[in-house]
């Protein structure tokens, strides 16, 4: 029987700088459901990349005396490199400035034209360079300062060109029907109602070409013109998985089952690439989800750390899993977070060092000393051993409920509730007075703590994967015995051998308090 296939995105950044935190937040959080989907079982692809046409791109470039180029090839390793260094297990890392996605994004183009929905015209409007996008004048407003800003806060400019447009308008209606007809299209609720009101004030056609720079895809058959950026941006999605050869072999990963991508963006994902699908004859994506955006509120942390927006720093200051531990588990998925240095702190010596890092601990080392060193053998279980297994059990359940929404936090929630209440057993149950009392009877506890550790072991590796694996090691579980079946399927073996426990989460200790 062939798996179920699992296609996730993240956006593609623009290189024009270097990455920040709210990169590596999109990264993470798209990381850990990629890896939560495979390791349930589905054929995931998980793609990511960079965005490298535009005029932002371009005035970079020029500020920099550099070409467009250039930049974007110096630029895109970083963020590529970023990417290793979180653990992001991605199956392809496009870039819109390869061959294969000038030849894609030209195909949908062509698409779009043959189906009337591309005509030319001239275009004058509000436009934002940071946005890349135009604005309705009633979308903008002149401040204090003499400058004028769009919706985002950004400068626009009054810019004139001839254009070709797409025929936004005329998709209006079939828009709004598909945000009734399928409300989960688009995530959070919030995201949502923003974009159903946006749509239902009015769709005016979209300006999709430029004329006064040549960074871009050209136009095919008029090639003064480029493409407006969002056009190809978009393409990159049909691109990875071989558009415009619908026969490719990646080709059956369409239509993407999530595009996760920051609130800012919502609107380009959730009104424009539908409409061009549609145009195209090209099914449209499952969801869309605009996640919230990262800032930083403490002050303490750009002391200790330097530059606190680079997420390299943030690693090796903190730990790359606690640092995605800190990112998924604090902020609600869909909701504007905060990140300070009390918090990832808090975070890391709280739930990874002493609740989880002190019980798998305390209890391999009592095994590694009282069991020498072999899975402990259990006797009968009481109704207090069967509460705590059925949990990390149930934790499954509520964690792929909660992904499939991209609630993150609540699965961690959930799986972390396990150790909590994992930690409430182990000292209940007292193992170590069991030792002289009740030999037997403490066998059977630390087998429990221990398979219960297994599991929380499993569920844990979407989120901390480098972190999971070496829990996973140091209980002996086999590499193949590591997937969402292998918590039912299989359990710790009595009598197995286990190496020496290691510790796996160090508690965080400030600069001034170390010795
Ligand atoms: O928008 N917190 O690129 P980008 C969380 N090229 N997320 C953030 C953030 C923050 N502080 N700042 C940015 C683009 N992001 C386009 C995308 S997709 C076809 C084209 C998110 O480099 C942002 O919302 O400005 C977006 O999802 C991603 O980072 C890349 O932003």
């Amino acid at each position: 029987m062939s798996r179920e296939k699992f296609y996730i995105t993240t956006a593609i950044a623009y290189p024009n700088g270097s990455p920040h935190i709210g990169h590596a937040y999109e990264v993470i959080a798209t990381d850990a459901i990629a890896r939560f989907n495979r390791h349930d079982g589905k054929d995931v692809m998980f793609l990511s990349g960079t965005d490298e046409h535009g005029i932002k791109m371009l005035q970079t470039a020029r500020k920099e005396g550099i070409s467009p180029r250039e930049l974007a090839d110096r630029n895109a390793k970083l963020f590529r490199d970023m990417g290793h260094l979180l653990n992001a297990s991605f199956d392809d890392y496009i870039r819109t400035t390869e061959e294969r996605h000038y030849k894609s994004s030209q195909a949908i183009w062509q698409k779009m034209a043959d189906a009337g929905d591309i005509y030319k015209g001239g275009y004058a409007g509000w436009y934002s360079v940071r946005d890349e996008a135009y604005y309705q004048e009633e979308e903008t407003e002149l401040r204090a300062d003499n400058v004028r800003y769009g919706p985002q806060g950004t400068p626009v400019e009054w810019l004139e060109e001839e254009s070709y447009f797409f025929r936004l308008s005329a998709y209006q209606d079939r828009l709004l029907a598909l945000y009734s007809e399928n409300p989960s299209f688009i995530g959070p609720d919030e995201r949502r109602n923003e974009v159903v009101s946006f749509v239902k004030s009015g769709l005016k056609d979209l300006s999709i070409s430029r004329t006064t720079f040549d960074w871009g895809v050209p136009v095919p058959g008029d090639e003064k013109h480029v493409m407006y950026v969002w056009v190809d941006a978009l393409t990159n999605y049909i691109t990875a998985t071989g558009y415009p050869d619908e026969n490719a072999d990646l080709w059956h990963y369409w239509p993407a089952d999530v595009h996760i991508i920051g609130k800012d963006i919502i609107r380009f994902h959730s009104v424009y690439w539908p409409a061009f699908l549609w145009s195209a004859g090209i099914e449209l994506p499952k969801r869309v989800f605009g996640h919230g955006f990262v800032f930083n509120r403490g002050e303490k942390m750009s002391k200790s750390v330097g530059n606190v927006i680079d997420p390299t720093a943030l690693v090796e200051h903190y730990g790359l899993d606690q640092l995605r531990y800190f990112l998924l588990r604090e902020i609600p998925f869909g909701q504007d977070g905060n990140y300070s240095h009390e918090a990832i702190v808090n975070r890391t010596n709280a739930d990874l060092a002493n609740d989880l890092g002190n019980l798998a601990q305390r209890s391999l080392s009592m095994i590694a000393k009282n069991c020498e060193a072999k899975v402990p053998k259990p006797g009968e279980l009481t109704e207090a051993d069967k509460a705590i297994l059925d949990q990390a059990i149930a934790a499954l359940d509520t964690a792929r409920k909660a992904v499939g929404v991209q609630a993150l936090h609540q699965a961690l929630a959930a799986i972390f509730g396990v150790v909590a209440e994992a930690n409430r057993y182990f000292a209940g149950q007292e193992p170590w007075a069991l030792k002289k009392t009740d030999p037997a009877r403490m066998e059977t506890v630390l087998y429990v703590t221990a398979e219960v550790i297994r599991r929380v072991g499993i569920l844990c590796q979407p989120f901390i994967p480098g972190s999971a694996e070496k829990l996973l090691d140091i209980l002996a579980v086999p590499a193949h015995e590591r997937n969402f079946t292998d918590l039912v399927e299989s359990q710790l073996v009595p009598g197995g051998d286990l190496p020496a426990p290691q510790p796996i989460f160090p508690r965080y200790v400030e600069a001034d308090k170390a010795e």
